[in-house]
């Protein structure tokens, strides 16, 4: 529902982007309204599979072996341990659990075999399986969408003119070509950024131009405020204030109505009446768990009682169906 663009200028999000907070708040939050059931939000578990020891250089990641932090290398996890893992995620309410692991990008390796056989395992548990793996072929993709992944989060994380300044061992289009790939092999986006690497306004607009004009948006859309480290080039960087987030959040929802736009990374900063209002801004999901990939998340307990206060409730996996299911739809309403 509600009116799905792909032709947005600079301007025009600049322009909602500049709007008096509350009015931008109430703005996002009709919209959401239209678009959403109000309240409703998504759980997301995040599990790292393969930690540490990344050939790239992101300047805001702990898992980059060029930065020296506490982070520990762990090689590929066993298929047992994460079904253990998603299966307590499934327990604690999570309809999404999504695998993360330090690579730059997937070779076709036993290594990849075994995150196939994650993915097939933890399908079985009717749970939308999620990976983020770094960039694909698009054969890889196929495979991933064969062993019944539904979502890949492949960031693009801050504006294309900004991207040299926080990662130079890949391009924008590099990105881009991945989130092609996993689109083409009809699996369900999940593509958003960071705020706080040191970007400008312009930088925030820009990044969410180029989200907001992709053929099709992603289905989600995570906006992660930066968690410094000790040891990474952005460790010292100033902290976003949480209007930034929340005017980054209500234009996400805006320009992208249809999205699941995910409050991520940064949330244990946050108290509840701030993370209250990124939820009327449109923020509708969210990663629950003590632990992101490797730096701390809120306690479960907290979450859930922030859920009873705000009146929230828990999104069923596939409430949105199968984006395979959607191609064909398409496909059947044209012939
Ligand atoms: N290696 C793969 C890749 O880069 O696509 C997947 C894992 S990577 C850790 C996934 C995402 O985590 C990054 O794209 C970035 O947006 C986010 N991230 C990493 N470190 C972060 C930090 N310190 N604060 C906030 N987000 C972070
Ligand atoms: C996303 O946008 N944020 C998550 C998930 N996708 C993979 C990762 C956040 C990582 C925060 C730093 C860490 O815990 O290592
Ligand atoms: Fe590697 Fe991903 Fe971290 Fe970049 S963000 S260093 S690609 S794990």
């Amino acid at each position: 529902m509600g009116n799905i663009r792909h032709n947005w200028t600079k301007e025009e999000i600049r322009e909602i982007y500049d709007r008096p907070l509350l009015s931008l708040v109430l703005d996002a939050a009709i919209v959401h309204k239209q678009n959403h059931t109000f309240g409703e939000v998504q759980i997301s578990s995040l599990l790292s599979i393969k930690t540490g020891g990344c050939s790239e250089d992101c300047g805001y990641c702990p898992q980059s072996a060029r930065h020296h932090t506490d982070v520990k290398v762990h090689a590929m996890m066993k298929v047992d341990e994460v079904l253990r893992s998603a299966e307590n995620a499934k327990a604690g309410g999570a309809s999404r659990f999504c695998m993360g692991a330090a690579w730059r990008e997937v070779r076709d390796n036993s290594d990849f075999d075994r995150v196939l056989d994650m993915v097939k395992e933890v399908n079985k548990l009717d749970l939308e399986v999620c990976c983020t793996l770094g960039m694909l072929t698009p054969y890889q993709a196929e495979r991933l969408a064969e062993a019944g992944l539904y979502a890949y989060n492949h960031n693009i994380d801050t504006s294309e003119e900004h991207y040299s300044e926080v990662i130079t061992t890949r391009t924008y289009d590099d990105r881009l070509n991945t989130i092609a790939n996993v689109r083409n092999a009809g699996i369900s986006v999940c593509s958003g950024g960071i705020i706080g690497l040191g970007e400008t306004d312009a930088d925030r607009i820009g990044m969410l131009l180029t989200l907001a004009n992709l053929p099709q948006h992603p289905e989600s859309v995570p906006i992660n405020v930066l968690v410094p480290v000790e040891g990474t080039p952005l460790a010292n960087n100033k902290r976003v204030p949480f209007d930034e987030l929340v005017r980054m959040i209500a234009t996400a929802r805006l320009v992208m109505p249809d999205a699941a736009v995910r409050l991520s990374a940064g949330r244990l900063e946050l108290s509840i009446a701030e993370q209250a209002m990124c939820f009327m801004a449109g923020a509708n999901s969210i990663f629950a768990g003590d632990k992101l990939l490797t730096t701390p998340n809120p306690e479960y307990n907290a979450d859930m009682d922030m859920f009873r206060i705000l009146g929230l409730t828990p999104k069923a996996a596939f409430a949105d169906g199968h984006p395979k299911n959607k191609v064909r739809e398409v496909e059947e309403a044209i012939s």
